[in-house]
């Protein structure tokens, strides 16, 4: 591995860099600048001359401005940096066409475009990104945070020092009920993961980038899923679901104070009181002009070709939105990603939805003002109108699904195998329960804190966490020696009002929990699943790296950060429930794996969390349109989840209880 990023510990690495590398006011005193660290340098790594590259259009972006992809202006530049970075010709030109830019870019948008490159060439394959919520701990923490950390550091001894907490309310009160799901909403690992799935899958950038087996596809059921988790911790708190927004021309009763200062902009992320309403952009010094109406014509057109069955491609051709690669077409248009079959027609309502709701304060910068926390993917979830803006692209994507044909019984069976028992065996909880509580974890966040003198500034927060459990399912199989693939969902048993469910309404609310192969032998089997096993998460020790206490998995701490860092947070892997005990149903299946299997190696492969990322250079691996077999409306006749099964398939009723109470962290030794 080549060091590009500065290690911790005690001996730092010292880049090297030729003197016109350094900005014009370093230049006068560059030998002295350069050997500023040398005393405390571990390692030196000397960095080669280039030809500068010419920076004219990214130095657009000024370096105290903060930065969202979801700006025309900043998606050029990024794209621009982008392309430098990935086209140098090897990892020491790479290395230092960084070092050149480092210096003179804005350091988000440098950071931004480093990881994209990282993430994407063949030569950078093995190497760390280092998680945002390290290098820019602004987009993750209450900004009260940085004043005590400046104390900390400036009179506290490292190795004295404590960490600084902070509180489980500190965006709002509970006179909010928005609030009541705050600790989802802010969640580091979830605004983490959302980054992470947006740098792995980005909307824009040279093509190569972008274009990934299934993107299209993915951007729906990932954010499908995420709204689902978010839906069902409102009902867990005693709220509705979310309001889905349907016209931008009202009042916006969601409002938002962030509570985040950027650092690097010096700025407060700007609040949002109750009851604005949209307004047309136009923001002359960011080169970016919308009117709302054209957000209506996209999304009509979209629900046209939704309705039709047909798009409208480049060339004005009618073509189909085919039963398995629709979907993945229709995610791109709705995005709408740089693989939109026609963006001129069906344009780019969800980007510009995140934009101009990231103004909504200032639309014609009259004020001066940047974007609100939605503007940028490392915080929007963070703002209650995220989702109702989501359920909005949701709804497109639940409407075409239930144009598809219904999944026959022959679909969905797999001869001869029979789920016969289903049990939940969590960690000191009777059978069939999960039990949640919360759990304070500490984050070194000094990477991104920029003072004198140095050391660890631990940040202790509270998150949810369950006891780890496994599922044992009993599977019969009446044939040979086969596999299959064992899909779980979990889901709630009630609705709002305390009724059973249509299925037509729950299947949007079943979240998927796992989803592995299984070898079935003749006969019976037992199947043994550990919760910290999921598809869908990384491990604890990925989300918090740097935490060396209070690891309850006690596994050795995870440096890969790259490909690997993409995947929901293991610590929210169940939702919230209740202190009565949340009634769900967890569903598992084991389905036919003709149907299934992807012939493809993924040795080696960071796939952890496979079902919501992907495999980095792979197929996705399931051949099934993702969400099956929940993704379309039931077969006719069909109205409840019980209705719904075949031999192959069960539901076991659990319940979710959460314990009121908080696990300390560990002392670090
Ligand atoms: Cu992830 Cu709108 O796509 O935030």
């Amino acid at each position: 591995k080549e060091p590009i990023f500065t290690q911790k510990g005690d001996k730092k690495t010292v880049f090297k860099v030729p003197p016109n590398f350094l900005t014009n006011r370093y230049q006068s005193i560059g030998i002295e600048l350069q050997n500023r660290f040398d005393v405390d340098a571990g390692e030196q790594v000397t960095i080669n001359n280039i030809t500068p590259p010419n920076l004219g259009n990214i130095l657009q972006l000024k370096r105290d401005e903060n930065f969202s992809l979801f700006f025309p202006k900043h998606n050029r530049i990024a794209t621009e940096l982008t392309t430098l970075f990935l086209r140098a010709k090897n990892l020491d030109e790479f290395q230092s066409l960084a070092a050149y830019t480092r210096d003179r870019v804005n350091p988000y948008l440098f950071n931004y475009c480093l990881c994209v490159a990282i993430l994407h060439r063949k030569d950078t394959r093995d190497m760390d990104i280092p998680p945002l919520m390290e290098t820019f701990p602004d987009k993750y923490v209450d900004s009260q945070v940085f004043a005590k950390a400046r104390e900390e550091v400036n009179i506290v001894p490292e190795g004295s020092r404590t960490p600084i907490e902070i509180p489980v309310d500190y965006t709002a009160s509970n006179l909010e009920d928005e609030h009541r799901v705050a600790y989802f909403t802010e969640d580091l690992g979830v605004n983490a993961h959302h980054w992470h799935w947006h740098l792995v899958y980005p909307f824009s950038g040279p093509l190569e980038v972008v274009n990934k087996n299934r993107r299209g596809e993915l951007f729906y059921y990932f954010h499908h899923q995420l709204m689902a988790r978010y839906n069902i911790e409102r009902l867990c708190n005693k709220l509705r679901r979310v309001r889905r927004m349907v016209n931008f021309r009202e009042p916006i009763p969601e409002a938002y104070y962030p509570k985040l200062d950027s650092l690097v902009a010096n700025r407060a992320y700007p609040g949002r009181p109750s009851g604005m309403t949209l307004q047309d952009v136009n923001r002359e010094q960011d080169q970016w002009k919308i009117d709302i109406k054209e957000m209506e014509t996209s999304i009509a057109r979209l629900y046209e070709a939704i309705h039709s069955g047909f798009y409208r491609d480049a060339n004005n051709r009618m073509q189909p939105l085919t039963e398995f690669e629709g979907i993945d077409i229709l995610g791109n248009l709705v995005e709408a990603s740089a693989l939109s079959a026609n963006p001129a027609y069906y344009g780019n309502w969800h980007n510009f939805g995140h934009a101009t709701l990231s103004v909504i304060h200032d639309p014609d910068l009259r004020h001066l003002e940047s974007f609100g926390a939605i503007g940028d993917p490392a915080t929007s979830m963070r703002d209650p109108v995220f989702y109702s803006m989501h359920a909005m692209v949701n709804d497109m994507f639940v409407e075409f699904k239930s144009t598809l044909p219904r999944y026959t019984v022959a679909q969905l069976g797999y001869d001869g195998v029979t789920v016969t028992k289903v049990s939940l065996q969590s960690q000191n909880s009777p059978e069939n329960q999960f039990t949640t509580f919360w759990q304070q974890s500490d984050v070194d966040m000094s990477r991104g804190l920029d003072f004198q003198p140095r050391g660890a500034v631990f940040v202790r927060f509270t998150h949810l966490q369950h006891q780890p459990f496994n599922y044992v399912i009993n599977v019969n199989n009446a044939g040979a020696a086969r596999q299959g693939t064992c899909r779980i969902f979990l889901g709630p048993k009630f609705d709002e009002r305390g009724n059973p469910w249509l299925l037509v309404d729950q299947k949007n609310l079943l979240v998927e929990m796992d989803r592995f192969i299984v070898n079935l032998t003749p006969g019976q089997n037992v199947i043994t699943r550990a919760s910290t096993s999921s598809a869908v998460t990384i491990p604890f020790e990925r989300t918090f790296r740097d935490v060396d206490a209070n690891r309850p998995t006690g596994g050795p701490a995870l440096d890969q950060f790259n490909f690997c860092g993409c995947g929901w947070p293991q610590h929210l892997l169940v939702f919230k429930g209740t202190p009565e005990g949340y009634p769900c149903h967890l569903f598992v299946m084991i389905s036919n794996i003709a149907d299934d299997r992807v012939n493809q190696s993924t040795e080696g492969q960071c796939n952890d969390a496979a079902v919501y990322c992907g495999i980095r250079d792979r197929l996705y691996p399931d051949r099934r349109s993702m969400g099956y077999p929940f993704d379309r409306a039931p077969r006719d006749g069909v109205s409840t989840l019980q209705q719904f099964l075949t031999p192959n398939m069960r539901v076991q009723d659990v319940s979710i209880v959460h314990q009121n109470r908080t696990i300390r962290p560990r002392a670090r030794t």
